[in-house]
Formats: C-alpha cells, sequence, structure tokens
C-alpha cells in the first residue's frame, strides 16, 4: 500500500522551518469510554501514515496504564517526532464521577513539566510532551452523550484541543449516523463545548494552515468547511485487509453483506480526521496549543489571573494555582532571616580572627627559623676560621 501524502511538506517555508528547528514534536492522545476502539484506531493510523513501523500493540486487551508511541512522520524532506498517547478506558463501573482526573493530570503534567523547563538558564533542547490534539471517543448509541461524556469534554476543552470523533461508524446506518452527529453537535453548543475547528478566517488560516488564500473561496477554505461540517468525525479502526468491490486489497472490517472501508470517504471520516490531524492543520494545532492553551495554563499557575472569575465564582475546570511565595512578608521568617546573617557575620569574623593568628605564628615562626639561621651562619664562620688557623701550623 502506497502512502498517501499528507500535505505536510507544503507547509510555507517560514513555518516549515520554525517546526523543524525547534525539533518538531507533534502530540496526540485519544480518550474515552473503555472498548470504543482507541487502540484499533492508534494502529490504523499508522498503518495508513507513518513510515516508521512501531510494534503491533494487542488491541483485543484493555489498555491499563497510560502509553506513548512514539514513530517517526516522514514526507519528502520533511520529518518529525509524532507521539501518541494511549490512554485506559472509562469503565462501566457507576463510580466514575472523576474517570477523567487521569487524563486531565496527563495534561497538565505537561504543561507544569515544559513550564519548569522554561524557567532553567539552560532550555536550548526541551522535552516537548505538551498534548496538542485530543480525540475523545464516542460510543455509537442511539441516546447521544452521556453525562460522564460531557463532563470529561468540558474539562479537556479548557485545556487542549478536543476534537470528538464517533467510534465504529461501521455499526450506526448512514442515516443513523446523521442523526447522531446532529444531536451530538447540539448537545456541544447547548454545554458551550469548544472543540477545535480548521481556521476559516483570514489571518489564522494565513498564519500556516492555508497558504493559497486570495478569496473567500479557495479549495482550501473550502476543505476547511467540509471538515467542519462533517465534525464529529466517524471513524471505523481496523488492522485487516480485505478485497473491496474495485478489487483492490484495503483496511476494512468485513460484514456477511460485504466490507466497510476505513480509507472511503463514503463510508466514513478517517481520512477527514488524518488529514486534519497529520496534514496542513497539524500546525494550528501546535500554535493554538501553545499560544492559547499553554498560556492559560502559565497564567492560571503563575496567579496572575484573579481567582474569581467575571462572574464572581473560581472556575472549576481549571488547574489549582501554585500557592504564591511570600515568605519575607512572614515575621516567622523575617526572624530567621535575621537570625541566619547574624550567624554569618559571626562566623566570617571568627575565621578572619584564625586568619591573623595563624599568620602571627607565621611571622613568629620565620623570626625564630632566621634567629636559627645566623648562629649557625656564625657557627660556619668559626668553624672555617678554625680550619683557617689549624692550616696555618701546619705550615
Ligand atoms: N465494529 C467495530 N469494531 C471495532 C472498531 N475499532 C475497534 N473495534 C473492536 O473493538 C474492540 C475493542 O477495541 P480496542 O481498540 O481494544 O478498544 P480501546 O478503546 O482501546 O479499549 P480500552 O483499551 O479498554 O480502553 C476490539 O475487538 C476491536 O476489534 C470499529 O471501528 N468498528
Ligand atoms: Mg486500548
Amino acid at each position: 500500500m502506497t502512502v498517501e501524502a499528507l500535505g505536510i511538506s507544503s507547509l510555507p517555508n517560514q513555518v516549515f522551518r520554525r517546526v523543524s528547528d525547534e525539533g518538531g514534536n507533534f502530540n496526540m492522545m485519544v480518550c474515552g469510554e473503555s472498548g470504543l476502539g482507541k487502540t484499533t484506531f492508534i494502529n490504523t493510523l499508522f498503518q495508513t501514515s507513518l513510515k516508521l513501523k512501531v510494534a503491533r500493540r494487542n488491541y483485543a486487551q484493555k489498555t491499563t496504564d497510560i502509553e506513548v508511541i512514539r514513530a517517526q512522520l516522514v514526507e519528502k524532506n520533511f520529518s518529525m517526532r509524532f507521539n501518541v498517547i494511549d490512554t485506559p478506558g472509562f469503565g462501566d463501573s457507576i463510580d466514575n464521577n472523576k474517570t477523567w482526573q487521569q487524563v486531565v493530570d496527563f495534561i497538565d503534567d505537561q504543561y507544569d513539566s515544559y513550564m519548569r523547563q522554561e524557567q532553567q538558564p539552560f532550555r536550548d533542547t526541551k522535552f516537548d510532551f505538551r498534548v496538542h490534539a485530543v480525540l475523545y471517543f464516542i460510543r455509537p448509541t442511539a441516546h447521544g452523550l452521556k453525562p460522564l461524556d460531557v463532563q470529561t469534554m468540558r474539562h479537556l476543552s479548557v485545556r487542549c484541543n478536543l476534537i470528538p470523533v464517533i467510534a465504529k461508524a461501521d455499526t450506526l446506518t448512514a442515516q443513523e449516523m446523521l442523526l447522531f452527529k446532529s444531536r451530538i453537535r447540539q448537545v456541544i453548543e447547548a454545554q458551550e463545548i469548544s472543540i477545535f475547528t480548521p481556521p476559516l478566517d483570514y489571518e489564522s488560516a494565513a498564519n500556516g494552515a492555508l497558504s493559497t488564500i486570495d478569496s473567500g473561496n479557495t479549495p482550501a477554505l473550502e476543505h476547511a468547511r467540509q471538515l467542519i461540517e462533517s465534525m464529529p468525525f466517524a471513524v471505523i479502526g481496523s488492522e485487516d485487509k480485505y478485497e473491496n468491490n474495485s478489487g483492490n486489497v484495503v483496511l476494512a472490517r468485513k460484514y456477511p453483506w460485504g466490507v466497510v472501508e476505513v480509507e472511503n470517504d463514503e463510508h466514513c471520516d478517517f481520512r477527514k480526521l488524518r488529514a486534519l490531524l497529520l496534514g496542513t492543520y497539524m500546525l494550528d494545532l501546535i500554535l493554538t496549543t501553545e499560544e492559547v492553551h499553554y498560556e492559560n495554563y502559565r497564567r492560571v499557575r503563575l496567579g496572575d489571573v484573579e481567582e474569581n472569575d467575571d462572574e464572581g465564582s473560581k472556575n472549576p475546570l481549571l488547574p489549582a494555582r501554585t500557592p504564591a511565595r511570600k515568605m519575607s512578608h512572614n515575621p516567622k521568617y523575617k526572624e530567621e532571616e535575621n537570625a541566619l546573617k547574624k550567624y554569618f557575620t559571626d562566623q566570617v569574623k571568627a575565621e578572619e580572627q584564625r586568619f591573623r593568628q595563624w599568620e602571627q605564628n607565621i611571622i613568629n615562626e620565620r623570626g625564630r627559623l632566621n634567629g636559627d639561621l645566623e648562629d649557625l651562619q656564625s657557627k660556619v664562620k668559626k668553624m672555617e676560621e678554625e680550619v683557617k688557623r689549624l692550616q696555618a701550623r701546619k705550615h
């Protein structure tokens, strides 16, 4: 199978350079309920797009830990590190209240770690695991979103680029899918969950995602519009290949009535999602993460944001801010600081005293040695005279 060009190598030059200069890193995360095909999706993505093969992972097993899979994305002369973060699915247990916590903590930890590195004096090479996109898998049922989905997506959407996807698209008919999509869109809007959408405005588009814009109707803008209309993307994951109607062997899922193809736009939105993630919008995902989500996080942590937001209440979705360090304003610390200063001055004085004593000892010793030397020299002189006298007597 040939690897389809993703379009990353056609990014405008200065953008391309910036990404590769900074050691290009793209981090994507999958999360959602257990058994929805997250691990399978990752494997499918690797099979269709990434030149560097990673070991086939067992999708038949539940994912139990957060796992990072690294790969290299290569297209023409463009190369980029691509990390996929697989997470354990949420269980069916009733106590699902904080199932999102582990995922949210992981995202916050990466921001934290990056922030700490920025504060170091030597920060040329930074270890960057900030999550640029989170795919949230939704179960394809007639009921729509569950409260847990809504809660999790709300927490995710305030800290990163959230991309909801409908799992196992092959289990719904085309009609059911349309209905399901519109229901989900309604809930997302009503709950004010902000999801990532390709930029349609001139400025951010010119920033990198779209390179050839002169009017409002370029193919690039049209493509962006199509992507937005298809959201939330319906995906099919599979690692098996079957022959389709046109006689090609393709990644698909097989049913008695026929095959459902992964990379067929008539069957699901896999290609659209892949284009958004790994194509020209990859840069937008990176930039919005750095400029919007990471900046927000940093401001909250550093305490630039007031405890109370505009509505006068603390936003419970945001990370907790770091306690401010105000040691010297505390009388107890002030006392300790003074005691420490005094101790230090006393130590210096004592050292000085010790040094003077030592210097004096050396001077005394030198005097004594000089005295000894003079004695010895006069003894030598006397003995030489004695020798001379004895020699004269001999002759
Ligand atoms: N029908 C259908 N089944 C799928 C699809 N993707 C995966 N599956 C199947 O769903 C089952 C679970 O897939 P996994 O990829 O392990 O699911 P997961 O979301 O990683 O599950 P956890 O690791 O428990 O969170 C497997 O039997 C897959 O073959 C799909 O698109 N359609
Ligand atoms: Mg899994």
